[in-house]
């Protein structure tokens, strides 16, 4: 394992944060007589220490990597504002449905350093996805830190024959409330420009989580919100010690695509959400990580720390 402490504080985020940090926006009127969900992204120009010692000179969202976690519901107007504060032109470029003109690519919302611009669409398909900056050379420009999970959340109203687990989606219902819910971006970081990842990690850190666990109630079910962004490499995956989940691709479905397995494969750009449960094991340390073994090494291990009473 990485040896010493990264300095969350001069990072400015902790990816112990960045697991269960949801931002809704604000709600306002668009002018127009409808309601809309607004959100403001930064980019801009920043060392971010991806491992004791380890400065990489990156590009943030927001100042974080991955960028913030931008969450809405199915058929919500969303707005996002975004301001170019870096010193290279950058866009968001979001997985959902919408117009070419709001695509976030070169001639379609990429904005020049200093500039803004104003993303419009409406929130769907429900599921678990992501946004990237898509200015050319594209690898660069997405590896430098320019990325994050966009959530759609189901509207329970819209799929009344599986009401019960829509609603167990959507964030602030009792429901959803009853879940322990973790976002986490499988990440990369090629420190010596040779188009090589020498620090794997999720949410940036390496071995952040298996320093520091992160602390599960045995009671309650777990729901991650999985994305991979890992450039260079082809495939990233994740395992999961000592039980199964079930697992929707692309959170597009209410019922899950797998049943049953413990390692799910995602090539970059691929995400999905997992669903599992502790509440029939003891407590202890149960390890998940890539099922690569060098990223193990170089900073892709983590761990859950299952606490609760035994029955
Ligand atoms: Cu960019």
């Amino acid at each position: 394992m990485t040896v010493g402490e990264v300095d969350a504080a001069r990072n400015g985020f902790d990816p112990h944060t960045i697991l269960t940090s949801w931002d809704t926006g604000e709600v306002i009127w668009d002018g127009k007589g409808h309601l809309c969900r607004e959100f403001v992204v930064e980019a801009s120009d920043k060392d971010v220490e991806i491992a004791p010692g380890i400065i990489f000179p990156a590009w943030t969202y927001n100042g974080r990597i991955p960028g913030p976690t931008i969450r809405a519901m199915e058929g919500e107007q969303v707005r996002i504002i975004f301001r170019n504060r870096g010193s290279h032109p950058h866009s968001m470029h979001f997985h959902g449905i919408h117009s070419a003109r709001m695509d976030g690519v070169p001639g379609a919302g990429d904005v020049l350093p200093g500039g803004e611009f104003v993303y419009e669409f409406e929130a769907k398909p429900f599921g678990c996805h992501l946004y990237h900056c898509h200015t050319v050379p594209l690898k660069r420009h997405i590896h430098k830190g320019l990325y994050g999970t966009f959530i759609v959340d189901p509207d329970p109203a819209r799929h009344p024959e599986h009401e019960a687990a829509a609603r167990s989606r959507l964030l602030g219902t009792p429901e959803n409330r009853g879940w322990q819910e973790f976002v986490m971006v499988m990440n990369g970081f090629d420190t010596n420009f040779d188009d090589e990842n020498e620090v794997y990690a999720v949410n940036t850190v390496a071995h952040a989580y298996s320093r520091r666990p992160i602390v599960i109630d045995r009671a309650r079910p777990v729901r991650v919100y999985l994305v991979n962004v890992t450039e260079f490499d082809p495939l990233n995956s994740l395992h999961l010690h000592g039980n199964f989940f079930d697992y929707y691709d692309s959170g597009t479905t209410l019922t899950p695509t797998l049943k049953t397995v413990d390692i799910i494969t995602q090539c970059q750009g691929q995400r999905g959400i997992l669903e599992f449960t502790f509440k029939d094991h003891e407590p202890g340390h149960y390890m998940f990580h890539a099922h690569q073994s060098e990223f193990v090494e170089l900073g892709w291990m983590s761990m859950f720390d299952v606490r609760g009473e035994i029955a």
